[in-house]
């Protein structure tokens, strides 16, 4: 199997190209291959055009730049029917935590739960001093518009992201579905709601050697994870106990396996444990989570169990349980230092 950098590497060009079943079969066993080994590879030729990817992460920091105060204001309130609140966050909070990044969650533009900074078109506030005499200055608080309208083109660059992520996640839950030699269109059929998907979009401050943790090593929640980033590196995933970077090649897409497919497989396919280290400059990511709807009832497919009389590895469980477990050990960490674990629920709380 090809490798872009220490992972496997599928090229994806085949399911673009009409006629081509032979490439299919091979793409599609490279990805078998490297979901039963790493659970982590890169994929090529994916659908995501690459100027899009390269606009994003351009885009990105406009919208880091911001002052504190303006991002936080982009946050949904408590309460929200959002599966999480969307909009920003940032961590350490407190300041005690490990994690030393900021984000924003983003579901599907369509819900409608997704929050951006009041001005998202560039509008901004500027004072205006008129010296009226040598003695007196009238202050005017006026509203501009900035031509360039930056935050209006990082909210565009985000959606149309989001959309080319949940193609790439559709087909490669197809591919999935072959690879697990489920029914044709089983996956497509049981995880047909898409309103549990989101996307963080993470800036990661500067390490120093002291102190350069940026995500602590976890798995995902999800079905499948897929990371565009810029070129500082610092993702690392954990294969036969040593970390192996996910180097940053231009255009590629890192794509991991998350928990629900491992549950699913009964344990067959990985959901890898990986990290971010911070490396001393900013760095830009996006992660999108093509999840399952929280209402899903989740237990190893018979397909890895009865029909082939292997003992089911996991319990049953009510994804939501699950998510909100995960969640609020990431969005609202306990407030005694010696409580801070992130993501510390695992998948294992439901193993048998
Ligand atoms: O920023 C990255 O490269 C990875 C992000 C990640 O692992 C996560 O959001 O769970």
């Amino acid at each position: 199997m090809a490798t872009g950098g220490a992972l496997p590497m599928v090229d994806l060009a085949p399911f673009f190209t009409q006629d081509d079943s032979d490439g299919v079969a091979r793409a599609t066993e490279a990805v078998r291959e490297a979901c039963l080994t790493h659970g982590f590879f890169r994929v090529v030729n994916h659908g995501v055009p690459a100027e899009l990817m390269a606009r994003a992460l351009e885009l990105s920091p406009v919208f880091f730049a911001l002052p504190d105060d303006e991002k936080a204001k982009a946050r949904q309130a408590e309460g929200t029917a959002a599966p999480f609140r969307a909009g920003y966050f940032r961590a350490p909070v407190p300041a005690h935590s490990p994690d030393k990044h900021e984000f924003v969650l983003v579901f599907d533009p369509k819900l409608g739960f997704n929050e951006y900074p009041a001005e998202p078109a560039g509008f901004r506030s500027v004072e205006i001093r008129i010296r009226t005499s040598k003695l007196f200055i009238i202050r005017i608080s006026k509203r501009i518009f900035l031509p360039d309208r930056m935050l209006h083109k990082f909210r565009e660059a985000v959606e149309e992201c989001y959309a080319k992520l949940t193609e790439l996640g559709l087909l490669l839950q197809d591919v999935l579905n072959e690879c697990m030699g489920l029914p044709p269109g089983f996956l497509r059929g049981y995880n047909g709601d898409r309103s549990f998907d989101f996307m963080a979009v993470h800036h990661y401050f500067p390490g120093t050697e002291e102190e350069n943790s940026g995500l602590n090593a976890h798995e995902d929640g999800s079905c499948i994870s897929f990371v565009i980033q810029d070129g500082a590196g610092g993702l690392d995933v954990l294969k036969d106990g040593d970390w192996v970077p996910a180097e940053p090649v231009e255009g590629s897409i890192i794509v991991n396996i998350g928990d629900l497919i491992k549950v699913l497989s009964n344990n067959k396919f990985k959901s890898p444990t990986h990290r971010v280290v911070r490396k001393p400059v900013h760095r830009h990511s996006f992660a999108f989570f093509f999840n399952m709807h929280g209402d899903k009832w989740v237990e190893p497919l018979p397909e890895f169990t009865t029909k082939i009389g292997e003992a089911p590895r996991y319990r049953g469980f009510l994804l939501d349980e699950y998510l909100q477990m995960r969640m609020s050990g990431l969005i609202h960490p306990p407030s005694r230092p010696e409580d801070v674990v992130h993501n510390e629920i695992k998948i294992t709380h439901y193993a048998i």
